[in-house]
């Protein structure tokens, strides 16, 4: 027996862990918090502690396979093949559509786990410059992109997210995100709720913008102040109007820092807090107390999520946040918001490619996002013929973007889908090869995406716990192998070939090495903590390193900014719109199939709907019911939920599991397919950033 540590790869905290490993059998017998990590100290989930669950699912891919019958059947069959007969068959066939339809028409989509996987990442992206991928998409656009975007504007690089200095904070917004189910998103901390424990216990505000009284505000965690959907862009445009009429402006701040300032209060001039309050569902004088406390707090910091993120105007909220951060004097401040560079200043290489990212498309306008076009026009692309074929890892497109059956439709006319996943998945039901990867206790890795995202710095190795069970590769290798199989250069020629090469040479850069942290405690070195100098002179990328309070790319915006505004005018009292809800036992589409996730508060998803709501459509707590928009309907039952906004219902994603035959316990388990519900194709996506639309969307409830 032997104690290996390691970490968890589900979500952004990364917690370490301590597996123990049968060595005569390379079993894994048990996973344990790593009470002697110096960051974690024994922080982790009940996700990552039983992923061995996952790890021995016996309904895992497990080999390679090919589809043995048509895409229109009503079951998709497959038959196992090796890994000569797929590089051979995958190969062939993206000659034939090189041949038939040009270099381009052979596109990606990259999926969430990707984050917490260097090498695969990697991998990925060199395999698609190999082939001049032209169309790549992933799950960035329904997540994030909205940050990269006013980032790259903001501060003149799409990697400058300043994160809150919680140690120091008195004040801390956070906007649009559930710390204690979520775990945080683009902040990679441990153990969040002890961060807003403290911050209150010292004498600190928190405060939570959402529609939902959340589980992370309780009486030591913040409050709520419960905004309507989609209308955050205009909360912030108050705080910033409120805060400059009151001169509460830390002007020497502005001063060094800022170019062009007067186009923001331009901007915001008309938005005062008596006139957002209807819009927002905020009072005006409990706005204004926000401005004031926000702007007077010694170090006040400010974090938004992807309920904002996923909004009609993600890009100009985002800019927002860091303007309220930095007319308070609070960017790049101690208590406020700070750069944190880590190993590697990845901030530096975050420069826009190009001064013009918007290019003429068949569909309007276009621009790309990190390489990514925007996920709600995959079908589009594949409708218009564009796309003939499309290598899909570690995503769930069909669950996890909107118009499942639109989406279905478009993949089953590809030439080829390839689609390479730990999981039969409700994308592969429609592949022609679908390729087993490893999990994350097969795979080597560092936690290289926490970079300029951690409060406590430091970085982890970890090695393959135990070796691939069955047929399983990492990702590295299979692209490998398809580029050898496509006879192109491929590093399973090289004899000697190693995956982490790349990081270990970013490693050294800080004088550090894989070696060096093979031989530490816990495979980890902790880093230097943020020093609030390096915001400016490190992190901002602009000339002089001025911020750009009013960008061109902002500018773009401003328009829809006004319609919108006006549009919500206009609302009918009795609107309903809808909102995401995450669990604590779900992680998006991927880990429906482990029995230690099915709990009895969690066996499906139904809507969550605020009984006064309820009683004005003569529903009750289970009624089965109907939920429609413009763009689809799914059946379900409601289920009262006090803590919601009047006007808000919400329902989790990721499920839909019952036609998925091979899951053989999410198939018992289905859940519907919310997704089915949100807007996709042109339109339904944000222009500067290419975010889907999915928070805030108007539907019709009624009994079914
Ligand atoms: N258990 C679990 N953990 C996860 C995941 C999971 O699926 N399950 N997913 C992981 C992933 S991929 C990510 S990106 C992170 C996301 O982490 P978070 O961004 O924290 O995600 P959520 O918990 O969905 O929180 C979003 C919050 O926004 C609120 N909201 C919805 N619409 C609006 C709006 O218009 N305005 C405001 N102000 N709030 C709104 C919702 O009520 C919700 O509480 O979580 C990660 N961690
Ligand atoms: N309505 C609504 N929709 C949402 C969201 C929401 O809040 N509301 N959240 C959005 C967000 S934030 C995100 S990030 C996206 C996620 O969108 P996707 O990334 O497309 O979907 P996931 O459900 O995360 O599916 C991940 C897939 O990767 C597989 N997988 C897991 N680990 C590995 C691995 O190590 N290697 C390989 N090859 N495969 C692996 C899983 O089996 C699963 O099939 O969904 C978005 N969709
Ligand atoms: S919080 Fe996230 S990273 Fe930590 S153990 Fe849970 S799932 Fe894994
Ligand atoms: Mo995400």
């Amino acid at each position: 027996m032997k104690n290996v540590p390691t970490y968890c790869r589900i979500c952004e905290p990364q917690c370490a862990l301590i597996a123990q490993v049968d060595e005569q059998l390379d079993q894994i017998i048990k996973l344990s918090p790593d009470t002697s990590h110096p960051v974690h100290k024994g922080f982790a989930c009940h996700k990552g502690l039983n992923f061995t669950e996952l790890h021995n699912d016996p309904d895992r891919n497990n080999h390679p396979q090919a589809r043995t019958n048509l895409k229109s059947a009503s079951a998709p069959e497959f038959k196992n093949i090796s890994w000569d007969e797929a590089g051979a068959s995958i190969s062939e066939k993206i000659h034939a559509i090189g041949q038939d339809f040009g270099a381009s028409a052979l596109a990606t989509y990259v999926g969430n786990p990707s984050a917490f996987n260097s090498t695969g990442r990697e991998a990925a992206r060199k395999f698609a410059r190999a082939l001049g991928v032209e169309y790549s998409f992933g799950s960035g656009t329904q997540d994030c992109a909205n940050k990269f975007a006013a980032s790259e504007a903001v501060f003149g690089t799409a990697n400058l997210h300043p994160i809150p200095d919680f140690k120091h904070t008195r004040y801390f917004l956070s906007i649009g995100s559930n710390p204690k189910i979520s775990h945080v998103s683009f902040v990679h901390m441990t153990n969040p709720m002890a961060s807003l424990r403290e911050i209150v216990a010292r004498g600190g505000i928190v405060k939570h913008v959402n529609p939902r009284k959340i589980e992370s505000a309780t009486p030591t965690t913040g409050d709520v102040v419960q905004i309507k959907p989609d209308t955050d862009v205009y909360f912030l445009a108050a705080l910033i109007h409120e805060i400059h009429q009151a001169s509460l402006v830390d002007e020497h701040w502005i001063e060094a820092h800022a170019d062009n300032i007067h186009s923001l209060w331009a901007f915001v001039a008309q938005y005062s807090a008596t006139e957002v309050a209807p819009i927002i569902g905020i009072a005006a004088e409990e706005i204004v107390t926000i401005a004031r406390e926000f702007a007077t707090a010694e170090g006040a910091s400010v974090h938004m999520s992807t309920g904002v993120n996923m909004g009609r105007q993600g890009t100009l909220a985002y800019w927002l946040v860091q303007m309220l951060s930095l007319i308070t004097g609070n960017l790049g401040r101690r208590g406020g918001n700070l750069y944190s560079p880590g190993y590697f200043p990845a901030a530096t290489v975050g420069r826009p490619k190009t001064t013009q990212p918007f290019f003429e498309s068949t569909f309007g306008e276009l621009r790309r996002i990190t390489g990514s076009l925007p996920g709600n026009l995959l079908a589009d692309y594949i409708e218009s013929g564009l796309v003939k074929g499309l290598i899909c890892m570690s995503g769930n497109p069909v669950l996890s973007m909107a118009g499942e059956e639109r989406l279905q439709a478009a993949l089953a006319k590809l030439e080829l889908l390839v689609v390479i996943d730990i999981y039969p998945n409700a994308t592969s039901r429609l592949a022609d090869f679908i390729l087993p990867a490893t999990d994350w206790l097969e795979r080597p890795d560092i936690n290289s995406v926490s970079l300029g995202f951690q409060p406590e710095p430091y970085v982890q190795y970890t090695e393959a716990v135990v070796r691939p069970k069955y047929e399983r590769k990492p990702e590295w290798w299979i692209f490998a192998r398809l580029m050898q199989s496509l006879g192109l250069p491929s590093e399973l020629e090289q004899p000697d070939a190693d995956p982490m090469h790349k990081l270990n040479r970013q490693l050294e850069k800080s004088s550090l090495s894989l070696e060096q942290l093979k031989q530490s405690p816990s495979q980890t070195i902790q880093l230097p903590e943020p020093d609030p100098d390096e915001f400016f002179r490190l992190g901002v990328q602009h000339p002089q390193h001025k911020v750009a309070c009013y960008p061109e790319l902002i500018e773009k915006g401003t328009a829809a900014f006004e319609r919108i505004f006006k549009e919500l005018q206009q609302e009918k009292a009795d609107t309903l719109k809808l909102i995401s809800l995450r669990t604590n036992y779900m992680v998006n589409s991927w880990m429906h199939n482990l029995p230690s996730l099915k709990r009895s508060v969690a066996l499906n998803n139904p809507l969550h709907i605020n009984p006064e709501d309820a009683r004005r459509l003569a529903l009750s707590d289970g009624d089965k019911v109907s939920v429609a928009t413009r763009y689809g309907k799914v059946v379900t039952r409601i289920n009262y939920d006090a803590d919601l906004r009047c006007g808000v219902v919400a329902m989790t994603h990721g499920w839909g599991h019952a036609n998925n035959a091979q899951l053989n316990v999410a198939r018992n388990h289905p859940g519907t397919n919310v997704n089915a519900l949100l807007p996709t194709g042109p339109g339904s996506f944000d222009p500067l950033s290419n975010m889907s639309f999915m928070t805030g969307i108007i539907v019709e409830v009624s009994a079914a």
